[in-house]
């Protein structure tokens, strides 16, 4: 593998959660793989999970690592070529990128979206850039557009908890009082159209994904009405696609809110949110805190779905 961006990176999806799985099993298999490789992962966005996770998948394949919070350490950096730079940004992009390849073997990117410019945001411009010109494999801590470390753990987690072979995952838009990237919900179902799963998507009218990211999956107005019977219950806020309201929080509906009358309308579901999650707006306290939420071993695949990626990009160096 010489890029991890998008769900079409990875492959076919049975082979990559066997291979995630026995990496799970045994998660120190492959310490030599690493070794004398560095990995540079760099934040353009803050993180708790995939901060960690990624440095402890990469440490268990014996690679060092280094980690820069380019708006806290290091200089600001300009991302638009041609911009005259008399503002506060030090550095362009342009230079900064094969500096940072010439000390690493592998970049990892974390830079959200801008949710200004819908077009730009859309043709991931500063992810393409580390693409083009590092000369390195590069893979997204989440970009604009899509959080592909997480659907994989995403997808590992409901494998490892489906009750049925084809159950039914319902992605649930819920409220959030900040504007929020389209990019968790439009990867989780970039991952789910992927598979053979029963895939239905729960948003308010003025909510709707691209339907590029849509793509075969039932789009639902009413909340109530697509929880019926679902297995996995995937909560997630994310701000408006459209195009004349492009990143507005429209509303802060509460009677969104997953909670435990909601909980009751499926098929004894298990609850799913990729994290971080504002409790009593996204979910209430007693069905985070239920024996049927995931939260937990959701985020601890993240480690696994990293090494997964790691150690394919290792391979193929
Ligand atoms: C981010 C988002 O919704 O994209 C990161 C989630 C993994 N969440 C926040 O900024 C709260
Ligand atoms: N789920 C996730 O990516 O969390 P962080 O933003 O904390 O990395």
């Amino acid at each position: 593998m010489k890029k991890f961006t998008t769900v079409a990176d990875i492959g076919p999806l049975d082979k990559a959660v066997s291979e995630a799985l026995e990496i799970k099993r045994d998660r120190f298999a492959f310490t030599d793989l690493g070794k004398n490789k560095t990995l540079l992962m760099l934040f353009f966005n803050s993180s708790l999970r995939t901060r960690l996770s990624t440095q402890k998948a990469a440490m268990n394949l014996g690679m060092n690592v280094m980690v820069l919070d380019v708006n806290q350490g290091a200089w600001k950096l300009e991302t638009e070529r041609g911009v005259i730079m008399d503002g506060d940004k030090a550095e362009h992009l342009l230079e900064a990128i094969p500096v940072m390849a010439s000390y690493c073997d592998i970049i990892g990117v974390r830079s959200f979206a801008g949710l200004k410019d819908r077009n730009e945001d859309y043709e991931e411009r500063v992810l393409q850039q580390f693409i083009d010109l590092s000369g390195r494999p590069v893979f997204s801590m989440e970009a604009a557009t899509r959080h592909p470390l997480q659907s994989f753990a995403d997808l590992i987690t409901i494998e490892e908890h489906k009750r049925t072979p084809r159950p039914k995952v319902v992605m649930t838009w819920a409220p959030h009082p900040r504007a929020l990237p389209q990019a968790v919900p439009n990867s989780f179902a970039e991952w789910m159209n992927a598979t053979d799963y029963d895939f239905v998507i729960a948003n308010p009218e003025g909510y709707d994904l691209a339907p590029e990211f849509v793509g075969r999956a039932i789009v639902e107005h009413d909340q109530r009405r697509a929880l019926e019977g679902a297995d996995f219950v995937y909560a997630k806020n994310w701000s408006a696609y459209e195009a004349q309201n492009y990143g507005k929080v429209l509303s802060q509906d509460r009677d969104w809110t997953v909670d435990a009358e909601k909980m009751a309308l499926t098929n004894d579901a298990a609850f799913m949110h990729c994290l971080p999650v504002r409790r009593n707006m996204i979910v209430t306290d007693d069905v985070i805190e239920s024996p049927r939420s995931l939260v937990i071993p959701e985020a601890a695949n993240r480690e696994i779905s990293a090494q997964t990626v790691l150690k394919r990009l290792l391979e193929d160096l």
